[in-house]
């Protein structure tokens, strides 16, 4: 173990935003190293057998201990440095909403991932495809969540309650990937105004705009007609995908 964390992602990625900000809102000493994404650095075998089966980040090394899926490294961070209590919970019902909610998110928000990645992304993978598809299922997913969330949060300012939390932030960062891609046209935002509200709130915080500043200059490269460079040929978003699984099955392989 040692006093100061290694922590591996890139900024377009949502769940390595949440873990980079929750990092600097709570004054945790981390040393980032940025995976490359874009040429599949992250897909290679010895990548994979080091750190992430998956492939994926964020990673967190602490000393010689490898942890990663964001929410995993959020609550072990909690747990290690003297993180105020409303990150994850001051109470033990808190704290279960706070696990409520990143279960919930996983399965749900998070698939919604797929509107802006075929949005943006797949063409600059795969070249220009009939994307259309797999955009439709991620918009669903999305404003399907964005209703339940809507409801969900009637009730408080913050996802588990009127402070601030770790869950606040994994969901925040969903939607700053749309809102970089312009993916959610204002007459759906209009539909679920609490939504919108609490999201503007945590734009509103300090480290916000510092940690979405390469997304949104992504986002607008992409709506400025211009590709990113990559070379891999699989997918940024497993999972989100109508067929195959971004790795084996690609949809848009030759
Ligand atoms: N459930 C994971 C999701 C991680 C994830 O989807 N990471 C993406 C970036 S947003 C990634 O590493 N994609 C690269 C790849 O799959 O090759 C978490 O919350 O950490």
């Amino acid at each position: 173990m040692s006093s100061t964390v290694r922590f591996m992602h890139h900024p377009t990625s949502q769940p390595c935003r949440a873990v980079h900000q929750f990092m600097l809102e709570t004054d945790i000493p981390f040393e980032e190293e940025i995976v490359n994404l874009l040429d599949g650095s992250n897909e290679q075998q010895e990548f994979k057998d080091k750190y992430n089966p998956t492939g994926q980040v964020p990673i967190l090394c602490d000393g010689d201990f490898v942890v990663w899926e964001s929410a995993a490294i959020a609550s072990y961070l909690n747990e290690k440095f003297d993180v105020p209590a409303n990150w994850f919970g001051a109470t033990m019902q808190e704290r279960a909403i706070v696990q409520q909610y990143l279960h919930w998110h996983s399965t749900t928000l998070r698939r919604g991932a797929g509107a802006f990645f075929y949005s943006h992304f797949a063409e600059c993978i795969w070249g220009k495809h009939d994307y259309s598809r797999e955009i439709e299922k991620g918009l669903h997913v999305l404003y399907e969540s964005m209703g339940i969330l809507d409801d969900w949060l009637a009730n408080s300012k913050y996802i588990a309650g009127n402070e601030i939390s770790f869950a606040d932030l994994q969901g925040y960062h969903e939607f700053v990937s749309h809102d970089a891609g312009k993916i959610i046209p204002d007459a759906e935002w209009k539909k679920y105004p609490k939504v919108k509200k609490w999201f503007d709130t945590i734009a509103k915080r300090p480290h916000s705009k510092a940690v979405n500043q390469t997304i949104m200059e992504v986002g607008q490269m992409r709506l400025d007609g211009n590709l990113i460079p990559m070379t891999r040929k699989t997918s940024l978003a497993k999972g989100t995908e109508l067929v195959g699984s971004g790795t084996s099955g690609i949809p848009y392989a030759n």
